[in-house]
């Protein structure tokens, strides 16, 4: 069994198709018809043709599948993907907790109730998208609601919300309902801090009531591989924002980070050969569509190589301009 990521791909592709575990369609109307859990992320491409673009991980082995209550999935092996919706606005309101608090305990416990079922309990990755992420909800930003939300799911399955937690994104979206995607296995992954940053579950007060709950990255060992599932990444340096208004000050920040987390893996990596940023995978998040040639330059200059996807969409704190996640495979 192995996993591999195809991106972007062709959803005419019957073969293809047959082997996805699960995927993306990026886009502004990406609601393609596809036979696998497929998070649909509401964004602007804005590098990309056409409305809308199909990322996948690909195994080779044969699958199973199954839906319920907003939630489907497929798994293969030791591995499965899965995708949650919940429509916010049919939540029953309750006191003193906001409908989005309540829709994100919802999807965790959702999640850790499948992966118990499964078989599979242990989290690798995990991908947020919430609509208007900067909104007030009952005098909270909706991110930090969601964090709430979060933590509480964590918790009602008596899992822990530091140190041994998933590597992850979280990202606004200007349409669409909140949605979640996982990916997990019968293995846990080994998460990965990085030195520059303070981890975010141990994130001071003032941004939220609850720290976010993700790892930096993750390293994930699906047979004969080692992956490396590196976290939204932003210009945070300790738990501060960094270049507040420089796009291209952020940037370099960013791709600072990202090497450091780089760092981390290869000192405790089982492959012979180091990952390389430049022979990664990165998707590029972008709050102003405005830019992306610098953003790009900046990237480029870095990682002439590596396969970039780049987007529009709100990277969770208000001051931040860019976010930069990446995957990397390896044999080992
Ligand atoms: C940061 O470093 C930027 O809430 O799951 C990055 C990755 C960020 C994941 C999350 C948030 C999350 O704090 C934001």
């Amino acid at each position: 069994m192995s996993l591999r990521h195809l991106l972007p791909f062709d959803a005419s592709d019957c073969q293809a198709q047959a082997q996805v575990l699960g995927g993306f369609a990026l886009g502004v109307a990406p609601d393609v018809a596809v036979p696998w859990p497929c998070q649909r992320v509401r964004v602007p491409l804005l590098d990309g043709s056409g409305d809308s673009c199909l990322e996948a991980w690909q195994v080779d082995g044969a699958v199973s599948s199954g839906q319920a209550d907003g939630l489907v999935w497929r798994r293969s092996g030791d591995m499965l993907f899965g995708v949650i919706e919940v429509d916010e606005a049919a939540m029953a309101v309750p006191d003193g907790h906001s409908r989005l608090e309540r829709a994100s305990a919802q999807i965790y416990r959702q999640m850790f109730t499948l992966l118990d079922q499964q078989g599979l309990p242990h989290l690798w990755r995990i991908w947020n998208y919430l609509p208007d992420i900067h909104g007030q909800e009952m005098g909270l930003e909706r991110y930090r609601q969601f964090n709430v939300g979060r933590a509480e799911g964590f918790a009602s399955a008596a899992r822990s919300v530091v140190g041994r937690v998933p590597a992850a994104c979280a990202l606004g979206v200007r349409q669409g309902p909140l949605t979640v995607a996982f990916l997990a296995g019968a293995s846990p992954a080994v998460p990965l801090e990085n030195p520059r940053q303070l981890s975010a579950f141990r994130y001071p007060q003032r941004y939220g009531p609850q720290s976010p709950t993700f790892a930096r990255a993750a390293l994930a060992y699906p047979d004969g591989q080692e992956w490396l599932l590196v976290s939204g990444t932003a210009s945070i340096v300790g738990h501060e924002t960094r270049h507040a208004g420089d796009v291209r000050a952020q940037c370099h920040e960013t791709m600072e980070n990202l090497q450091a987390v780089v760092d981390q893996a290869n000192g405790c990596r089982r492959s012979v050969r180091p990952f390389d940023l430049d022979g990664m995978g990165l998707r590029v998040y972008l709050r102003h569509a405005r830019d992306l040639d610098v953003v790009r330059e900046v990237v480029r200059e870095r990682c002439p190589g590596a396969a970039l996807g780049c987007v529009q969409a709100d990277v969770c704190r208000e001051d931040l301009l860019v976010e930069i996640e990446a995957w990397g495979v390896l044999p080992c």
